[in-house]
């Protein structure tokens, strides 16, 4: 998150990146959830347009005092991009003796996204270890859940070597990779525990067969995270549709591509 940024200014950025998402059609009916730590930017007396704040019941002692913007539960992408205060709510972690009254279930828009444990369990490994990113998108992108139902490529080192040898973009600005998690029911703790495990280092994760979560300092860079691999996923996709295997990027351009970019 940059300097000087208010809540108004993150709220700007949900709408804009939640238009995105509906418009890629990765978003169908209420799919995908978006949140961003938040912690300092919401006033003590929140305006009217803020979102509310509802108290987390779960002890999260590495999250405590924490503030994370989250969509609401069944809310379209498409909602949020037209009104994302009215779709998205406050997650408040409170600090462990002062815990206040939780507004959930006063409000029908208080109940935070059903992914509310992936996300959570995220934004806990991001700040524990210490780091810039504070934006987390889940979407569902067509050509990457493709992948993950192809047998032979839905494992983690398959996925992410032709991913990369797809399309240089990927390995130039993402070398770690993408990440993979087994499937896991969505809304579990199992998939938030695979999510934080497939993502270690890396901005991007695919859920088998149920689609990506990805970290930015930003809305904006863990969107684009998801865009480029979609892309890399789609080139994969379009030439297996036009009757042929892909070549690929060679081991040697590989190579090349790394000494490049400095890796
Ligand atoms: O929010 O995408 O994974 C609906 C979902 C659950
Ligand atoms: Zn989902």
């Amino acid at each position: 998150m940059r300097k000087h940024e208010g809540i108004e200014t993150v709220l700007e950025q949900v709408s804009r990146i939640a238009g995105l998402l509906w418009e890629k059609g990765w978003a169908e009916r209420n799919a995908g959830n978006i949140s961003v730590n938040v912690t300092g930017l919401v006033p003590k007396k929140p305006a009217r347009g803020c979102p509310p704040i509802v108290d987390v019941e779960k002890p999260l002692p590495l999250l405590e005092g924490t503030m994370i913007l989250i969509s609401a539960t069944g809310s379209r992408m498409r909602d949020i991009a037209r009104d994302p205060a009215g779709f998205m709510c406050i997650v408040r972690v409170p600090k462990a003796g002062s815990r206040k009254p939780s507004r959930a279930g006063s409000d029908a828009c208080a109940r935070p996204s059903s992914e509310l444990p992936a996300h959570l369990s995220v934004h806990q490994f991001l700040a524990a270890r210490g780091k810039a990113e504070k934006a987390v998108i889940h979407t569902h992108p067509g050509r990457l859940i493709a992948l993950s139902h192809m047998q032979g490529v839905n494992n983690k080192g398959t996925l992410d070597s032709i991913l990369k040898r797809m399309h240089p973009e990927v390995g130039a600005v993402y070398p770690d990779g993408i990440g993979f998690a087994p499937y896991r029911t969505p809304g579990t703790v199992e998939l938030a525990a695979a999510s934080v495990k497939a993502l270690e280092s890396r901005r991007i994760a695919l859920w088998e067969k149920h689609g990506v979560v990805a970290v930015g300092p930003g809305l904006d860079e863990a969107f684009d995270a998801i865009d480029t691999m979609e892309k890399a996923a789609g080139i994969y996709l379009d030439c297996m549709a036009a009757g042929y295997e892909p070549e690929g990027l060679t081991d040697g351009q590989i190579i090349a591509l790394r000494a490049a970019f400095g890796q």
